[in-house]
């Protein structure tokens, strides 16, 4: 059956990596697929952030990188209010070098990634290798991989051929692939797989830096997005609670008019 119009329920049994499993049952209990980029750069505007938008998330995304104070026991209250809340934790971290490498990037370093985020974002540039070493690092943990299958910004490079070339190699690590970082839905047809797609605002529009945003209407119903991210949307909105919950509601209502043809 086409993935697209299976509800979230029925897919947590194709699923192959625990993070997905996850993610499908989290989006079924709190009826959500809403995932918060909290792009800021002091954490006490990250963690306030999640106190209020907390129960309307799926997922979190960071960017540890950019955070100016970051200490130890910023992850540790991060953990702890995706426990209260039942939400997971994306880093997006995009890496892109050669397994060795990217296995040391994961777990050592200031930010330690591996121990604290549940899935992170990972380019198949490199080529296999990089897929290898961190299902080496992920040994037995229930920890997820998104693989950038596409890219929202205008002018990106991914071709057809990449695209095709990224979810094949994608199939040969089953069980930590929780799914593809893409903007269309004829770029994998696995049902178990979550389709997550950036470049989201309530209006088409551009920043100044070539992103490009489609409506919740077009990136669900059309394109088949499983796990919508929403960053500025919501952050630079007056009142981001109140924001949070207007994309919850708009992207849940497009799921919902998908999944019923
Ligand atoms: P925005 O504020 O909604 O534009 O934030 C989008 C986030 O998603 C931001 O953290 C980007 O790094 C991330 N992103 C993206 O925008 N487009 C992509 O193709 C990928 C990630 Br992959």
């Amino acid at each position: 059956m086409e993935r697209v119009i299976l509800p979230y329920e029925k897919r947590i049994d194709f699923a192959t990596n625990l993070v997905a499993r996850q993610l499908f049952n989290i989006m079924a209990t709190k009826k959500t697929n809403l995932c918060l980029s909290a792009d800021l750069t002091m954490t006490t505007g990250i963690l306030d952030l999640l106190e209020k938008v907390g129960e309307h998330i799926c997922m979190v995304k960071t960017h540890i990188d950019i955070i100016d104070d970051f200490r130890d026991d910023f992850v540790v209250r991060l953990k702890q209010l995706a426990d209260r809340f039942n939400f997971l934790i994306l880093e997006d971290r995009k890496y892109a070098d050669i397994g060795h490498t990217v296995s040391l990037q994961y777990s050592k370093g200031l930010y330690k990634i591996g121990e604290w985020a549940d899935c992170v974002t990972v380019h198949s540039l490199p080529g296999e290798g990089i897929l290898k070493a961190l299902n080496g690092s992920m040994n037995c943990i229930t920890k997820g991989v998104f693989l950038l299958a596409e890219m929202s910004s205008e002018g990106n490079l991914i071709t057809q051929q990449y695209k095709q070339e990224t979810v094949s190699m994608a199939s040969k690590y089953a069980n930590i692939i929780t799914g593809f970082v893409c903007q269309n839905k004829d770029t994998f047809q696995n049902p178990g797989l979550i389709q997550l797609t950036p470049g989201v605002q309530l209006e088409c529009s551009k920043d100044d830096f070539g992103q490009i945003y489609k409506t919740p209407e077009k990136v669900v119903v059309e394109n088949g997005a499983d796990v919508i991210v929403v960053g500025r949307g919501i952050t630079a909105a007056k009142n981001p609670e109140v924001q949070a919950v207007a994309y919850k509601d708009a992207l849940w209502k497009c799921y919902i008019k998908r999944i019923s043809g």
